[in-house]
């Protein structure tokens, strides 16, 4: 049985790498932090915990900034793969909190890395890269790829970018087996509701329902290439197990708009969001990326991942769920 270890367990990707490596077969091992709600520690655990599978799932305490954790826990464990999705993963709040943005997102990544080189060298190591990290970066035809230059323009994305440039010399230095998947945003019902497409949803279904009469927004003009989890969780699978460790970009390749996304989840209820959408100078943050549109063709060609799910696909699972609840 091969031993995967995911840092970040109980966030939104976490949970469905778990469940998607569970499937596989694997013994799948995470990192909590510990929070003072004890729902928010592994809510999104609970549905897994609770089937046969479940028994194969293990959970720790650790944290990013705590190299005492992480080596605790990596020396226990001995994974075969290391999954390194724990992070501070709001970019607003990366203004609000950018030291400890920086250790956790940054330095983080070093603990991991510095950790496993020297007790499991041969391990595959995964690092969650982000599209942040482009910045205001867009290439002639539109889009970001590989070779786009990395102009972040948040302490999350300035992270983020030595978080990867310590993966790629880990890998080029010590010949360790690391990679980066460079995501483009990725949602689902499990998605945290002070991410915009959740808040839209959620805010969208309590307006139908009569509980709340209003959205505040920030900006409305951004663009963002939008895929699910999901298949994003499976594409980090993918990119770790190919036979050379290397980068891959995740994306659909497709974008829109805060405001089409507005549109689109409020048309689906039978209404006009003009009618309810304010903006907020509160949900403003002071440098804003602009657009996202990624270039998926190396991972397409090279690992012929594909994604399941259509941006709208994904609206009406996340509008069903919110509903339900
Ligand atoms: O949903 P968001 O907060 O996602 P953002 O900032 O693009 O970051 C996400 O994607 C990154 C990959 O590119 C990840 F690395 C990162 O961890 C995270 O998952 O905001 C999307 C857009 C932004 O332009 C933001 O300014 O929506 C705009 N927006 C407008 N009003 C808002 C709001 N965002 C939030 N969170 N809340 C608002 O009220």
């Amino acid at each position: 049985m091969k031993k995967a270890l995911i840092t970040g367990i109980s966030g939104q990707d976490g949970s469905y790498l778990t469940e998607y490596l569970l499937e596989l077969g694997y013994e799948v091992h995470g990192t909590v932090r510990r929070s003072s709600i004890a729902e928010n520690q592994d809510s999104r655990l609970y549905a897994i915990k609770q089937t046969p599978l479940g028994k194969n799932l293990y959970t720790y305490y650790a944290d990013m900034t705590d190299e005492h954790s992480l080596y605790s826990v990596i020396s226990k464990v001995m994974p075969d793969e290391i999954y390194n999705l724990a992070a501070m993963s709001h970019v607003r709040v990366s203004f609000d909190v950018p030291a400890f943005t920086i250790k956790t997102n940054a330095l983080g990544v070093l603990n991991v890395l510095e950790i496993a080189r020297n007790i499991v060298p041969n391990a595959k190591i995964y690092q969650a890269s982000s599209s942040e990290m482009f910045g205001n970066s867009v290439n002639k035809d539109g889009s970001q790829s590989l070779l786009t230059p990395m102009t972040p323009v948040s302490p999350y994305g300035c992270a983020k970018v030595m978080g990867f440039n310590l993966a790629r010399h880990y890998r080029a230095a010590y010949n360790m087996h690391v990679c980066n998947g460079i995501l483009f945003n990725h949602e689902s019902p499990r998605r945290g509701t002070n991410f915009v497409t959740n808040k839209v949803v959620t805010t969208a279904v309590k307006i139908k329902l009569g509980l709340v009469n209003k959205l505040e927004l920030g900006n409305m003009d951004s663009s963002r290439d939008w895929g699910h989890s999901k298949d994003y969780v499976r594409a980090m699978h993918m990119i770790l197990n190919h036979e050379v460790p290397d980068d891959f970009i995740v994306a659909t390749g497709k974008t829109y708009t805060v405001r089409d996304l507005c549109k689109i989840v409020f048309n689906k209820l039978d209404l006009n969001y003009k009618d309810y959408v304010v903006q907020n100078p509160k949900y403003m943050r002071p440098e804003e990326l602009k657009y996202l549109k990624g270039d998926a063709s190396k991972i397409k060609n090279t690992l012929g991942w594909k994604p399941d799910y259509t941006f709208e696909s994904m609206i009406e699972e996340m509008i069903d769920y919110a509903i339900k609840k």
